[in-house]
């Protein structure tokens, strides 16, 4: 299906200055024909092979304008990247209201039910550069920019509810431990790195981020499958002047899935570009993923009675304990034209609020509203960036702002200060009613830098995270605490890590201590506040516990030879196509392989370069005469290894076993491993795929581990 609109905001820009191109158009090209090469300065290029030079042998001549032009345009073609988050994509897509929220919020966005306002979305992962890999361990950005009626406003959120630090003071430290080293300027996108441990030791504020990290939320199987939060409290205000906090979610209709490290550490190898792939393959196929925006709504009585701070982004509000309200929905529904011109160049801001929103005192969020314009400055070059198609409003807008560089539109007519005493060309006017007001907040107290006492409970609802998961996350959580510990190189910084995991959960501290091989247990770190045993456990925390109900929007890769049962490919294909989720050939070689019945299928995937870890689930198909010599080609033991080693769903032909006898899991068969003997054996198959992973499986592999 194709996407629905087709105008595109880097096309809308070039069709607005179609105007000033028309007219004495010699090189304009007629629809349909190649448009004629020209300078940016519009003359046509006669020869684009070869420089100027004095003589077929001779040097290049300085003249050489169209030479100069592009090799200066090119030399200067990198902006800064970002300094966190360099690494993202985006797309474009809607936000559709379902009801309207007026006793709540005055935000116009929010008024009229079924009202669609324009977004754009950027993730993106935080420690990476920007040719970093898609699967690191981190935390991935979720930045929503919603063009409304009354302003851009953005949710420039995180996949994770929570925060490694209370104040914005200690962000360049938090960001500068985590980076590559400065020394020798690695390790690139990834945590586990004495510098990284040794700041997070020093750091108890940090622990409940730590948990959040080292758990599979950390490695998502796609940006379809994650959640996006806004993290801090905010206020919305309604047309009375009423504050009501919020806290914002995104919660994917795809349901939430990851990946596991393994899987992770060989996707970098086979995908780096894994995340950003599935969402261009899954827009362009018109698999557009969905999520619900919901809010966490409370007044200062519940603020005043909930046992932590609303104002401390280490700390969530369980849904158990305030329900989400599902207002809207947000719909990604077209890739963009241009990478640099939208994804690279668009500029999100906290600050960015219309009337109706408002902040807190979150010192997090404070900060940042400090923050992101400078950053804005120095990516973009001044500060005119607002002018670039993917940041500006879509409302009408009007202000007295002018000049600066790369000044696209300044405002027009003699008056360009305010007051003014001109009547019509005077310009824009303030509007007392309309316009954004912030929530008259009492305010009193000394100046001073301190923490208040309300944020110095550091352990509590990381123990809550941990007793939430189901025993396979809670595994994981401890495999990803030893896997980084031991890529630290300082043995006081495993221990003071441990020390402090002593403060969350013993078992927890048991397995990383284990894993570790410590010699002896560390003394549970010292406590600003003893940890709180009485919180319950949150289901909603848990990955596991809240996946799809259907396979939808996942792939199966089908592992198949020449003479492959065709009657097999067809049943998988057409089961798959009834769920909803993508089927690709993985075959000896990439022209494909010639079915049972003589059709010749296409393949996706030469098999070295298709490694399961590419797929949900995986079939293996191969042909009585073909199952031997697939079953020598290490590529091909892999795939099933990896397949079974990561608990997925495996279907296969009874040729199937000479490769499954040298992967070595012929005899490990088990319920996830179903042999399809007729092609309508397939529906079951997949109906199966819908819970993902049989994690009993690794419960088995790992034996008494
Ligand atoms: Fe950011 N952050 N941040 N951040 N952040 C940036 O702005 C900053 C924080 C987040 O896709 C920068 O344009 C400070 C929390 C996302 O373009 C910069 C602090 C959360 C993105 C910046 C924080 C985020 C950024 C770098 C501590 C989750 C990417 C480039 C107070 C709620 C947006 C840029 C995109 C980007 C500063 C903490 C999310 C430097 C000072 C907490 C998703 O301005």
């Amino acid at each position: 299906m194709a996407p629905e609109r087709e105008t595109t905001t880097t096309a809308r820009y070039f069709d607005q200055q179609a105007p000033r191109r028309a007219g004495g158009e010699t090189h304009q090209a007629a629809e349909g024909e190649t448009p004629v090469l020209t300078t940016q300065q519009g003359a046509p290029v006669s020869d684009d092979q070869n420089s100027l030079k004095a003589g077929l042998r001779g040097p290049t001549l300085l003249e050489d304008q169209h030479f100069r032009e592009k090799i200066f345009h090119f030399d200067h073609e990198r902006i800064p990247e970002r300094v966190v988050h360099a690494r993202g994509f985006g797309a474009h897509g809607f936000f559709e209201t379902y009801k309207s929220l007026s006793d709540i919020t005055s935000a116009d966005i929010f008024q009229r039910p079924g009202e669609k306002s324009e977004a754009f979305v950027r993730f993106s992962t935080v420690a990476g550069n920007k040719g970093s890999s898609d699967l690191a361990r981190d935390v991935r950005g979720f930045a929503v920019k919603l063009y409304t009626k009354e302003g851009n406003w953005d949710i420039v959120g995180n996949n994770m509810p929570v925060f490694f630090i209370q104040d914005a003071i200690k962000f360049p430290d938090l960001i500068h431990a985590a980076k590559q080293e400065p020394d020798r300027g690695f390790p690139q996108a990834q945590t586990a790195h004495d510098n990284f441990w040794d700041f997070m030791s020093l750091m108890p504020e940090a622990m409940h981020m730590a948990m959040w990290i080292m758990s599979d939320r950390a490695i998502p199987r796609s940006f379809r499958f994650m959640e996006g939060f806004g993290v801090h409290t905010f206020r919305m205000i309604n047309a009375e002047g009423r504050s009501t906090f919020v806290k914002f979610h995104w919660k994917p209709k795809q349901g939430l899935q990851s990946v596991v490290w393994n899987e992770a550490l060989k996707l970098n190898g086979a995908d780096p570009d894994f995340h950003r792939r599935d969402l261009w393959d899954a827009i362009r196929a018109g698999d557009y993923p969905e999520w619900e925006l919901g809010l966490q709504l409370f007044d200062e009585a519940f603020a005043d009675s909930f046992g932590f701070d609303i104002l401390d982004a280490t700390k969530i509000i369980p849904e158990e304990e305030v329900p989400i309200r599902i207002v809207g929905r947000l719909v990604l529904d077209r890739c963009v034209d241009n990478f640099f011109a939208e994804t690279e160049q668009v500029a999100f801001h906290t600050g960015n609020v219309v009337p109706g929103i408002d902040f807190t005192n979150d010192p997090l969020l404070q900060g940042r509203n400090f923050s992101y314009l400078d950053t804005q400055l120095k990516r973009l070059g001044g500060p005119n960036f607002t002018h670039l198609p993917v940041n500006a409003p879509r409302c009408p807008f009007h202000h007295f702002q002018q000049d600066g560089h790369m000044a696209f539109h300044n405002p027009p007519g003699r008056a360009n200060y305010e007051p003014n005493s001109w009547s019509e060309a005077g310009g824009p006017r303030e509007t007392p009613e309309q316009g954004f007001q912030s929530y008259p907040e009492e305010m009193e107290g000394t100046k001073r830098r301190a923490r208040p006492d309300s944020f110095a409970d550091h352990y509590s609802q990381g123990r809550q995270f941990y007793i939430s998961q189901t025993p396979i996350e809670r595994r994981h959580i401890a495999d990803a605490f030893t896997f980084e510990l031991s890529k630290v190189e300082r043995p006081e910084i495993r221990a003071r890590i441990v020390s402090h995991l002593l403060n969350i959960h013993e078992e927890l501290a048991e397995r990383v201590s284990q894993g570790l091989r410590l010699e002896e247990m560390p003394k549970p770190a010292e406590a600003a506040k003893p940890t709180r045993t009485d919180l319950k456990e949150s289901p909603k925390l848990s990955i596991a516990l809240n996946g799809p109900d259907s396979f939808k929007g996942r792939k199966i890769g089908i592992l198949a030879t020449d003479g492959v049962d065709i009657g097999l490919v067809d049943g998988l294909q057409e089961a798959a196509k009834a769920e909803g989720a993508l089927v690709e050939i993985v075959a000896p070689m990439i022209g494909g392989v010639k079915a049972s019945d003589g059709a010749w299928i296409e393949a996706g995937q030469k098999i070295d370069g298709g490694p399961s870890v590419l797929y949900d689930a995986v079939a293996i198909l191969p042909s009585a005469e073909e199952a031997e010599a697939l079953a020598r080609q290490p590529a091909a033991r892999d795939f099933v290894a990896d397949a079974f080693a990561h608990c997925k769903f495996i279907a296969y032909s009874a040729h199937a076993m000479p490769l499954f006898e040298k992967a070595g899991i012929a005899a490990e068969l088990d319920s996830g491993c179903v042999e399809l003997d007729r092609g309508d054996a397939a529906r079951g198959f997949i109906e199966m795929c819908r819970d993902l992973r049989l994690w009993e499986r690794e419960a088995r592999i790992r034996g008494a581990a």
